[in-house]
């Protein structure tokens, strides 16, 4: 599995984390980051884009030697990094786009210049994309921005709700096959950092296992539920819970 996205110190979110899920799934983790982020459990300070060539080279040295049996992206950060990534990607290859716009704290993770290479050049080549409402919103340009209307730039398309407002949170799976809704009640508590990464990588693992799309995605909902109800704020840190999929049974 490689994952492709931005650096996150705390290992709550980006390519720490999705190595972490990945591993605990049963899967070897590959990654190249684009960028490097100074952020804390609470919030990023400060975004540094990795130089368009240097994630270009390391994608086509990587991917080279080694074919992935799935590829997720995350952050892209600018319109230089995402094209260099559009450019190295296989055919092929499962690839799940999680398209990271904006941190839960309002940084921008993704400028408009990369918004436009994401939606023009890389949505289409999607095995599956996973926005939240939010991302939805901001790729279409417009309202509603549910699944169903996101296989305009994609086949398939998972809106996460953890984002959304009310008592459940509503997954919804749209594809060529039809809509599947997933409800469950909302879990009490602050939102953990890296739910988004956690469930888009969760889905790309079981892709490359040969999971079918909707079981893949049943699979990723219910783990990322179940890290949600286990996540705590980590030592000292007076910040959000983090997101840790430890693996261990309930
Ligand atoms: O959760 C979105 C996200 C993805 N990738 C990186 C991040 C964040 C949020 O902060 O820092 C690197």
């Amino acid at each position: 599995m490689l994952t492709i996205g931005g650096s996150d110190p705390t290992g709550g979110a980006g390519i720490e984390a999705d190595a972490q899920t990945v591993r605990e799934l049963g899967g070897h983790g590959a990654a190249v980051a684009t960028a490097l982020t100074v952020q804390d459990s609470s919030r990023v300070y400060e975004v540094v884009p990795i130089s368009a060539e240097v994630v270009a080279r390391r994608l086509a040295v990587l991917l080279a030697d080694i074919v992935p049996d799935a590829i997720k992206t995350g952050m892209l950060a600018d319109a230089a990094v995402a094209a260099a990534v559009v450019g190295a990607l296989p055919d092929g290859v499962p690839l799940v786009v999680d398209p990271v716009i904006l941190s839960s704290s309002g940084a921008v993770l993704l400028d408009d210049g990369g918004l436009a290479v994401v939606r023009e050049q890389l949505l289409p080549r999607a095995t599956v994309i996973t926005p939240n409402h939010a991302e939805a919103a901001a790729l279409l340009g417009r309202e509603p921005a549910g699944a169903a209307e996101l296989l305009a730039l994609a086949p398939a398309a998972v809106v996460t709700g953890g984002d959304g407002g009310g008592e459940d949170v509503v997954d919804v799976l749209a594809d060529a096959d039809g809509v599947v809704e997933a409800r469950a009640v909302r879990l009490p508590g602050p939102s953990p950092h890296g739910t988004g990464c956690a469930f888009a990588t969760a889905l790309a693992v079981r892709l490359a296992m040969g999971d079918g799309l909707r079981d893949a995605f049943e699979f990723a909902r219910l783990r990322v539920r179940r890290a949600v109800a286990r996540a705590r704020p980590a030592r000292g840190s007076a910040g959000r819970p983090l997101l840790g999929m430890s693996g261990e049974e309930e």
